[in-house]
């Protein structure tokens, strides 16, 4: 056998947290696929990785790529992370798999049955009054916040009162993860306020009988998960349940808004919903990117990441690599998105994802009965963010059915 000697990776001095790239990724996740299977950040002194064979390759493989060390740009082993670490995000096994199965048991397909009928009932409601007040509205906060904002915290069961601050504090939290910039650093001055209410909301006695949150204090009083562990794991729902959704349902829109052809597929079969929002997931990735740290010196393509070292793992870049994907660009229903790492791979693999699917569906089968066409009707904002690719306001106007 014969082993030729690593290579140094290619280096990029661009900047993937920067105003350009933040506002259009596309650009650079192409430049970074094309560089090689590995790329050296010069600014950030980092690794990275674009291609979809080796992103999903380094997520599948745990021990040789850890979380424990932090997902974020920092790492928690030299400088102390801003809130205790997510016990299941922030963690390895063994660490890591009791209070994931806390989740995987209260979020399964199986046990949200329970909230299709309620969420149908929400999504449809919510619709016939927005149509009611007129055919131009923004899509954001209109549909793809007032949506899981009514439907999520009542399901983990989050008080009314304070809801406002899951936004801005999910949009702190994806910021955090990537470099102390501008958006970081705007984001500071409500921080205080917004971690104490989210941290207040995980105690046992501000959690509704009978939601998430209840299922996850009733799993510590079986010793599934510790009591000390149970409000860390409600903070996770209220972390990661949010922003992720609700800018994977404005990703959503604004795909089919520019796409007429796909959303006439949708209306005329209805149970392409579930592709759709897959697809969707695949086409934006609301969820651009995480890292991961080198346990041990890794191998990838020619080159050696050191021990200790992070690498940047472009969910977005390679949920478009056309070595995986036949014309990876193209918001298209007929083609089979699974396989896409939107809500990533392995160990990590979005817990939630069957709640986000099940939010998607409710919200779109009410639109698809109601709006025969839906467009663009104004100028887009997005919404820059370190982690997601968000969009601040998305004007559309909708020609009901009849
Ligand atoms: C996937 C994700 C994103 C943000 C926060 C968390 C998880 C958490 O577990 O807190």
């Amino acid at each position: 056998m014969t082993t030729t000697a690593p290579a140094p990776p290619p280096v990029s001095d661009a900047d993937p947290f920067g105003p350009e790239v933040l506002e259009d990724p596309l650009p650079f996740h192409a430049a970074l696929r094309e560089a090689g299977p590995v790329v050296r950040l010069s600014r950030y002194g980092v690794y990275a990785m674009g291609r979809y064979a080796e992103v999903h390759a380094a997520l599948r493989d745990w021990q040789g790529f850890e979380s424990g060390a932090g997902v974020g740009l920092s790492n928690f082993r030299t400088e102390a992370p801003w809130r205790p670490p997510s016990l299941l995000l922030e963690a390895d096994p063994p660490r890591h798999d009791a209070p994931r199965r806390v989740l995987v048991d209260l979020l399964s397909p199986r046990a949200l049955r329970r909230l299709r009928e309620r969420w149908t009932a929400a999504a449809e409601d919510l619709v016939d009054r927005l149509l009611a007040e007129g055919d131009e509205f923004d899509a954001v906060p209109a549909l793809a916040e007032a949506y899981p904002l009514r439907v999520f915290p009542d399901a983990v069961g989050v008080s009314p009162e304070g809801r406002e601050n899951l936004l801005p504090y999910g949009e702190f939290l994806f910021n955090a993860f990537g470099p102390h910039n501008d958006l970081v650093a705007e984001g500071a001055p409500r921080l205080p306020e917004l971690s104490a209410w989210v941290n207040a909301q995980c105690q046992r006695d501000s959690l509704a009988d009978g939601g998430f949150g209840a299922g996850i204090w009733a799993a510590a009083d079986r010793g599934e998960i510790t009591h000390e562990q149970a409000p860390l794991v409600v903070r996770s729902l209220l972390s990661a349940g949010v922003d992720t959704t609700v800018h994977g349902l404005a990703a959503t829109l604004h795909a089919f808004a520019t796409h007429p052809d796909q959303w006439r597929r949708l209306r005329a079969r209805p149970e392409l919903v579930r592709v759709a929002f897959d697809e969707a997931v695949r086409w934006a990735s609301p969820v651009q990117t995480f890292f991961r740290t080198a346990t041990t010196d890794v191998r990838v393509g020619g080159t050696v990441i050191p021990h200790g070292e992070k690498i940047l793992m472009f969910l977005a870049a390679a949920n478009r690599d056309p070595r995986r994907w036949d014309d990876p660009d193209r918001f298209d229903l007929s083609r089979d998105p699974s396989g896409h790492v939107g809500f990533g791979f392995g160990i990590h693999h979005c817990v939630g994802q069957h709640v986000a699917r099940l939010e998607a569906e409710c919200l779109l089968t009410a639109l698809a009965a109601r709006v025969e066409a839906i467009e663009v009707a104004g100028a887009t904002r997005r919404l820059h963010n370190n982690t997601l690719r968000a969009w601040g306001s998305l004007p559309v106007r909708v020609r009901p059915a009849r």
